[in-house]
């Protein structure tokens, strides 16, 4: 699937706005067909934005079950005998849609993209109805997974990760045009060989008998540097302009197709980084040079909007990235919006990327420790039901990411059970699945301290060891110098393995304003010690590729005796105002004092 873009023959036509929203407890609205007339009893809702903090209403923000949006569109006139397209950048966590009274389809996963194609369901020039019901209820077959339990109170949604379930439309909806012949996908692989780039393409279409295929590739000023030919070619740029981190320097491959007469009838743009990622022992190489991560594990997480996507919180977000020295972040826990992955080829940011399996773990209580009363794996939890959902989802997220140079590695799933045989069975294939979808990325998983050195049986597939860990935090809370002690022999352990390590969480809870003159759990000082801490032992172990604090900012969570409005281990906080420890990785990270 190519993302909707404006050019010289496609374009786009934003639904993002005010939607009528219902929400459907008794579950009618499928039944009673509230997708055939104007939604009823309805309130208003923004789009993009997660639905649950907009209204001032306890039984909406916890709400789940059927979620109901509407608006109207009118195709524009001059979209007459083109191609029209409905497409979601997101609905969280499925979606059935309807235009008009015609089912559309649906989609499970909550943070992918998905289409149809409506061209015999639309007139140009008219107005046409859009239904969306959107369902944010998690099971064991989803991912990522949670649970309806029977309370007194009547049904509760259990979920085992440790951010609030924001759900809705959080991303924008399109229609979009393309001419009844079109380019379906493209398919990028960058090489480096002593300062000559190569650009190998692979592109589809669709309906295009008697087309050409033309490929044009320009630098970031608009010169033509190479062209090719046909649906699969490999272009040669000499003297070429790498992307790496901190340069994000983009060219841009025109795919055309062209008619006999030479007019062109598709074209699409797609931006290209030239630039290797490679493994070698335990380093991991960006054009062959050694690259260590600093930065984050983020959140899609703002106050108000939830997981909505703003742009005005993403620039703001890399602006304080390059202030505090941080080359790259994860985007834990879930595939985030693709402006985010666009923006961070523009800058150079790497990006660990991520599906949504988080949660996959019952010997873990919200991210903590305690167990869920629940097995991980079994016929009636996660089962081979719930691996197809995740390959699903991998699937989607490789199909949706493959062309951003900022992706260097993929992270199939977050500290999941991984000490187990059950865990080793159900991992393998997703692996070899993953590889096969993407040859040019090394892939790897989250392990948790759960499964240590010596007990993890997932590790082994992995190119890669991310490692979160919360010596000094979960573990002998309060005590850094055991907490060193402690650390330093794990690590030790997984240096072994002669693979790259990034320890992709390690952080503190700490309350904005709190302070102590003696290390005190939850102050800022003790997150600074904590930090620093964890820098002594990463740079006494050779194997450290890279470290990712965990949060970047403060984020909302469900309500527990843990959590005190939410998970407070941001270096910055939700309103993203800086904590002390930001102005100590600004020193480790830049040797910049304030
Ligand atoms: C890890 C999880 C992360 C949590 C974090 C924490 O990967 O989602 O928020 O711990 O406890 O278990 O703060």
């Amino acid at each position: 699937m190519l993302r909707p873009q404006d050019n010289a023959v496609r374009e786009r036509k934003s639904l993002n706005g005010i939607w009528d929203f219902r929400l459907d407890p008794t579950g009618d609205g499928r039944h009673e067909r509230w997708f055939a007339g104007t939604l009823t009893d309805a309130r208003p809702m923004p789009v993009p934005a997660s639905f649950n903090d907009i209204a001032a209403d306890a039984a909406v923000r916890d709400y789940f079950g059927d979620i109901w949006y509407q608006t109207t569109v009118r195709v524009p006139r001059g979209w007459n005998g083109q191609r029209v397209v409905l497409h979601f950048e997101s609905a969280t966590h499925r979606a059935t849609v309807w235009v008009g009274d015609i089912e559309l389809g649906g989609h499970e996963g909550g943070y992918t993209p998905f289409e149809f194609d409506i061209t015999d369901h639309v007139t140009a020039g008219e107005e046409v109805r859009v239904t969306a019901v959107v369902n944010n209820t998690l099971s064991f077959q989803s991912i990522p997974p949670g649970v309806i339990e029977d309370t007194p109170d009547g049904p509760r949604q259990r979920y085992f990760h440790d951010f609030f379930n924001y759900a809705g439309l959080h991303r924008s909806v399109w229609l979009t045009t393309t001419s009844r012949a079109h380019l379906t996908d493209v398919t990028i692989v960058t090489g480096l060989d002593l300062g000559t780039g190569t650009v190998e393409y692979t592109s589809s279409a669709q309906d295009s008998d008697g087309l050409e295929t033309r490929a044009v590739l320009r630098d970031a000023e608009g010169t033509v540097v190479a062209t090719g030919a046909g649906t699969h070619d490999v272009l040669e740029v000499p003297n070429v302009h790498v992307w790496a981190p901190g340069a994000g320097y983009l060219y841009d491959l025109e795919l055309q197709l062209v008619d006999a007469a030479g007019e062109l009838v598709d074209s699409y743009h797609q931006s290209v980084g030239v630039r290797t990622v490679t493994v070698e022992g335990n380093r991991f190489l960006i054009n062959g040079e050694p690259f260590y991560f600093t930065g984050f594990g983020k959140h899609e997480d703002i106050s108000v909007i939830g997981k909505g996507h703003n742009d005005a919180y993403l620039v703001h977000d890399f602006e304080l990235l390059k202030w505090i020295g941080a080359n790259s972040f994860r985007t834990s826990h879930y595939p985030y919006a693709e402006d985010v992955l666009d923006y961070a080829d523009r800058q150079g940011i790497v990006l660990i990327d991520e599906t949504a399996a988080v949660g996959l773990n019952m010997g873990l209580g919200g991210g903590i420790f305690g167990t869920q009363g629940y097995q991980t794996f079994s016929d009636s939890t996660i089962n081979d039901a719930t691996r197809e959902v995740h390959a699903q989802a991998i699937r989607e997220l490789v199909a949706r990411d493959k062309n951003h140079p900022s992706v260097v590695l993929w992270s199939i799933a977050n500290e999941p059970e991984s000490d187990t045989e059950e865990a080793e069975r159900y991992f393998e294939p997703l692996f070899d699945l993953t590889r096969k979808l993407d040859p040019t990325r090394p892939v790897g998983f989250v392990n948790v301290m759960l499964a240590p050195h010596g007990k993890c049986r997932v590790s082994q597939f992995g190119d890669v060891l991310m490692l979160n860990r919360y010596y000094g935090w979960y573990v002998n809370t309060g005590d850094l110098s055991a907490a060193e002690l402690a650390w330093e022999a794990e690590l030790k352990g997984w240096a072994s393995e002669n693979k790259p390590i990034i320890i992709t969480e390690y952080g503190a809870d700490t309350y904005p304003g709190m302070h102590s003159l003696t290390p005190t759990p939850w102050t800022e000082e003790y997150q600074v010690e904590y930090l620093e801490m964890n820098h002594r032992v990463f740079d006494r172990i050779e194997a450290v590729v890279g470290e990712q604090v965990w949060n970047f900012a403060d984020f909302a969570t469900t309500s527990g005796i843990m959590r005190v409005g939410g998970n407070k281990k941001g270096v910055f906080t939700r309103d993203r105002q800086p904590k002390a420890a930001a102005f100590a990785l600004r020193r480790r990270w830049l040797g910049k004092a304030r």
